[in-house]
């Protein structure tokens, strides 16, 4: 607790006192809130530098990405730009300095954004919110695309479905606990799909499908909204921002949105497709979206939403066939369990697809 205030203070030298309590649930980086007099007023962030070793390029695409979005706030004649947009905070208070803080006693590396107030993050999204996350995330994408600076690609082949089932190949070969064997069922699913999930990779490789600034972690929970009024106030967690397929953000919106129960629900029978919600946040992604749109990423968005739940099975496979070495786990098998409900996620939305396909295809 000292130790934590004492890395807020290398961001706010006269910082007076102030609580630090654990935030969020990321799996990759560990977050707290700082308190001010009881009041929540900073966000302090570890920064896991096994997943992100280029911490210049890290913040770097974060501070691009932010003051881009500002001055469009600003140009619009915004009021409540903090609310809006994510504000990191430079070391010792001094305006142009590094934004984060590598510590010399053990290397850890940190941030410290501002708090935004009265906001909230939705754990089941309405109708309602999903056509306004849909808005705002068609909107994020269309207020970067003019971004002048070439972004760093962060995590090399992110969103790449190609590159992901290398990795399981991989995982497989070195099969360093001996679990390989014990999936056999699951890998043979996805195999069955693989040609049909690495479509949109060889587009991109032919040219025929572009390369634009994403988010890449649209999570329901990378979304803020205000607790008054219900309205999106802000897109967080920008760790991922980078050059990808722009289906990226609505596909993995919908993986955790449009799902009835969390990503890791154990009992599989409980796992339905919400098609409401993927009606909803179509609408809204297509009404902010469709001005930069091509013809082949709009007919590929059916798609994505089975993508994002595939991607993200043959992820936390491979990590469990790796000895669980990525992603943060509660308990042993739980990159197993993670597994089996995104396969069976992908399955409902596959059998679905006609019907996708159909509504998207309705929308102009
Ligand atoms: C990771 O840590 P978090 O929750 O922001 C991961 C995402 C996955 C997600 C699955 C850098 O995001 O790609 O979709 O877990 N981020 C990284 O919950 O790998
Ligand atoms: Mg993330």
């Amino acid at each position: 607790m000292e130790k934590l205030l004492s890395i807020v203070r290398e961001f706010l030298p006269s910082l007076p006192d102030a609580q630090v309590r654990p935030l969020g649930n990321g799996l990759i980086n560990t977050t707290y809130v700082v308190e001010v007099n009881g009041e929540p007023k900073y966000v302090l962030q570890s920064i896991n530098t096994a997943i992100f070793p280029d911490v210049d390029g890290l913040q770097g695409n974060i501070e691009a990405v932010t003051s881009h979005l500002r001055k469009k706030l600003e140009a619009a004649g915004e009021t409540d730009i903090d609310r809006k947009v994510l504000h990191f905070l430079p070391l010792g208070e001094k305006e142009g300095a590094k934004t984060y803080y590598t510590d010399p006693a053990d290397g850890k590396v940190w941030r410290l954004m501002k708090f935004i107030p009265g906001s909230v993050t939705l754990s089941e999204v309405t109708p309602e919110t999903a056509l306004q996350a849909g808005e705002a995330f068609g909107r994020f994408q269309s207020d970067l695309a003019d971004i002048n600076k070439q972004l760093v690609e962060i995590i090399p082949g992110f969103h790449d479905m190609e590159f992901r089932l290398r990795q399981l190949a991989d995982a497989i070969k070195a099969d360093p606990k001996g679990r390989a064997a014990g999936v056999a069922d699951i890998l043979a699913e996805i195999d069955k799909y693989a040609g049909t999930m690495t479509e949109a990779d060889r587009l991109r490789r032919e040219g025929k499908m572009p390369v634009r600034v994403c988010h890449c972690d649209t999570k329901v929970n990378n979304m803020l909204y205000d607790a008054a009024t219900g309205d999106v106030l802000c897109v967080i967690d920008l760790d991922t921002v980078m050059p990808s397929m722009v289906f990226s953000d609505y596909g993995d919106f919908l993986r955790t949105a449009a799902c009835s129960t969390p990503e890791d629900e154990p009992d599989t029978d409980k796992i339905a497709f919400r098609n409401e919600i993927f009606e909803a946040f179509t609408r809204g992604y297509l009404s902010s979206a469709k001005s930069f749109l091509t013809k082949e990423e709009k007919d590929w968005l059916p798609l994505a939403v089975a993508l994002f739940p595939y991607m993200q099975a043959v992820r936390f496979l491979t990590d469990w066939i790796n000895g669980d070495t990525y992603y943060k786990i509660a308990y042993p098998e739980h990159n197993l369990v993670r597994t089996k409900a995104q396969m069976r996620l992908f399955e409902k939305v596959m059998e679905q697809m006609p019907e996708l396909k159909k509504f998207v295809a309705s929308l102009d």
